[in-house]
This record gives C-alpha cells, structure tokens and sequence, in this order.
C-alpha cells in the first residue's frame, strides 16, 4: 500500500510536497520521482509500467505547460492516475490544465484544480482507504478538524 508522487521537473516540488504532506499525516507511505515526459521518456514509461509491480496503488503526477506526464503514465498503466497542473509561467496554468483534464476517452486522468497538490493528496488517501480502515478513520477524523475550523470561525466574526 503506497502511493507515487511523480513530478516533471525540480520546480514542481513547491506544489508537489503538499500531495506528500498530507499522505504522510495519514501515515500512508509515498515515494517522489522527478520524471520528464519530454525530458526522459525512457525513464517514465519504464517507471509507469513497473508501477503496479513494485506495490504502488495510486499515482499522483504534477506537471505543467504543455503538461504530459500524467497522461502518458496513464497510458501505460491501469493504476488510478491523479494529474494536478502545476501553474505555469505564461499561461498561468491553464495550459498545464487543459493539457491533462482533456484526456481522451478510454485513458482516463482524475485531474485536480490548478495548483491542488492537497486534493491529489486526499483524493489518493479515500482510494487507499477503500481497503484500509485504519486510513478511512484518519480521513474521518480530518473531516471534523475541517468542519470544526468552520464552526470556530462563525465564533469569531464581529457584525
Ligand atoms: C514541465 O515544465 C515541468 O513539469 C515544469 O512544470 C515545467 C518547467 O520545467 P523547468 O523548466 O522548471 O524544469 O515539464
């Protein structure tokens, strides 16, 4: 039981970590790759074929631009794929987000909003939690902490 979090490039890593902080505040265990599609493309299919094989069961791919990475992993495996797009220099992320929500059908990629490293993250842990309690109890738990900082918030607001 773990999870992958592959990114394109070093400067995706400022994204990337929030996906990785909250898998380890659920305690599942996770891996980080920096592979290029564009870059090395020997070295992510190797890696996305292997996938399944060495106990991955979900894998978070961040990229942006004209953003490949977690399509192309999705290609060449049937792991559930979490593509966030990482904002961009130009286009402000948009280019990043079209490019992995807009998958054809049959390769799918459960793409995340621009920037939302964290929802990759939840998003991976309530696929892990489908088959251990333990982190389904970890995810309820994070849920009350959310609607307690709501409920704690109206507290504070002055008319
Ligand atoms: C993409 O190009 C990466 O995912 C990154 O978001 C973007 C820029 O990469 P660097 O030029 O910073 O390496 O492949």
């Amino acid at each position: 039981m773990s999870v992958a979090v592959i990114m394109g490039s070093q400067s995706d890593w400022s994204v990337m970590q929030e996906a990785v902080q909250f898998l380890q505040t659920m305690d599942i265990p996770v891996d980080v790759h920096v592979l290029s599609a564009h870059r090395t493309p020997e070295r992510m299919a190797e890696f996305a074929q292997n996938a399944e094989a060495q106990g991955y069961q979900v894998i978070i791919a961040g990229a942006g631009g004209a953003a490949h990475l977690p399509g192309m992993t999705a290609a060449y495996t049937t792991l559930p794929v979490i593509g966030v797009p990482v904002p961009s220099k130009h286009l402000a992320g948009m280019d990043s987000l079209l490019s992995i929500v807009q998958m054809p059908g049959g390769i799918p990629v459960a793409t995340v909003a621009v920037g939302q490293a964290k929802n990759a993250g939840i998003l991976a842990a309530q696929i892990i939690a489908l088959s251990q309690p333990r982190v389904r109890e970890r995810l309820h738990q994070y849920r009350a902490t959310l609607k307690a900082e709501v409920l704690h918030s109206e507290e504070t607001v002055k008319i």
